[in-house]
């Protein structure tokens, strides 16, 4: 079998590490931090840093692809409206890094045209970098990773979610979610770093996940490793993903999928009522 992306691969782990060390240095310390769209929405000069070096390295090796990074504010690097574009989230968890809790990490994933066949997500303060490629099988550092088959029911999951914090328009959505899915499921927790939440239930650490008003850098690694790792991953309509500007996600070991997307409500839901 010809393996492919394999080049893009050692890269996206490369670029990956030397921004998780970037991380692991400052995360302890004092964070001059700015706001972006609200409060709530925080970025230091690490998110920054950490994207340039990540953007270099890409643009150097692979100068024809488009690169999309969260800090980049809209402008693109390379060649936008090619077909290969990276998705680059420098930082993913920065309100944990700059509390100084240790869970967050970089996440770095390729698409071609549009679908994702590529995901890193590096936690540097475990040093555990989790990879997929599409129809390779995904990894944690070396040995092949699984989602959890031993699970087939919510009441014996352990969920994850998020609140991204511009879920202002979306409150009521938000709260009738949680509240069905806490007395449905085994427990639930919201970790704050969506790509790492991701990657743990690629490797069977958390049963399933759900979170609305992500950006397409959060997910875009971590649906590759949830799939190549065996689980399913859909909006919460159960429609295959797409990497819109907002994405709806449910990602789980596959067998608990609809029992969770029964649990949820989807947003057209709410402009229909
Ligand atoms: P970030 O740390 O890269 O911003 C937390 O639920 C998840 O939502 C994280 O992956 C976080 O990514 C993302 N997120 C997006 N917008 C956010 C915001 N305004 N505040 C906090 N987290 C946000
Ligand atoms: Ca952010
Ligand atoms: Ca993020
Ligand atoms: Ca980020």
């Amino acid at each position: 079998m010809i393996k492919q992306y394999q080049e893009e691969l050692s890269l996206a782990v490369r670029a990956a590490r030397e921004a998780g060390g970037l991380i692991r240095d400052k995360i302890y310390r004092h964070q001059v931090t700015e706001t972006k769209s609200c409060l709530s929405d925080l970025v230091t000069e690490v998110d920054r840093q950490a994207e340039t070096c990540i953007v270099r390295l890409i643009q150097q090796h692979f100068p024809s692809h488009a690169v999309v990074g969260e800090e980049q504010q809209g402008n693109c690097a390379g060649e936008p409206g090619g077909a290969m574009t990276w998705y680059v989230d420098p930082l993913d968890g920065t309100t944990n890094f700059v509390f100084g809790l240790p869970f967050c990490a970089v996440s770095i994933a390729l698409a071609h045209h549009g679908t994702p066949v590529l995901g890193v997500v590096h936690d540097p303060l475990r040093d555990e970098t989790f990879t997929a490629v599409r129809d390779g099988g995904a990894r944690l550092n070396d040995s092949p990773i699984n989602t959890d088959h031993s699970i087939a029911t919510l009441d014996r999951s352990l969920l994850v979610t998020g609140y991204p914090g511009n879920i202002a328009n979306r409150p009521r959505m938000h709260l009738v979610n949680y509240r069905q899915l806490i007395d449905r499921c085994n427990n639930l927790r919201a970790l704050g770093s969506a790509a790492l939440e991701l990657a743990y239930v690629a490797s069977g650490r958390l049963t399933g996940f759900w979170e609305v008003s992500l950006r397409p850098w959060d997910v875009a690694a971590g649906m590759v490793l949830v799939e190549e790792a065996g689980g399913t991953v859909s909006d919460l309509a159960g429609r295959r993903l797409q990497l819109t500007e907002s994405v709806d996600i449910a990602a789980t070991n596959g067998l608990i999928h609809e029992e969770l997307l029964e649990c949820l409500e989807w947003p057209e839901y709410n402009e229909i009522k």
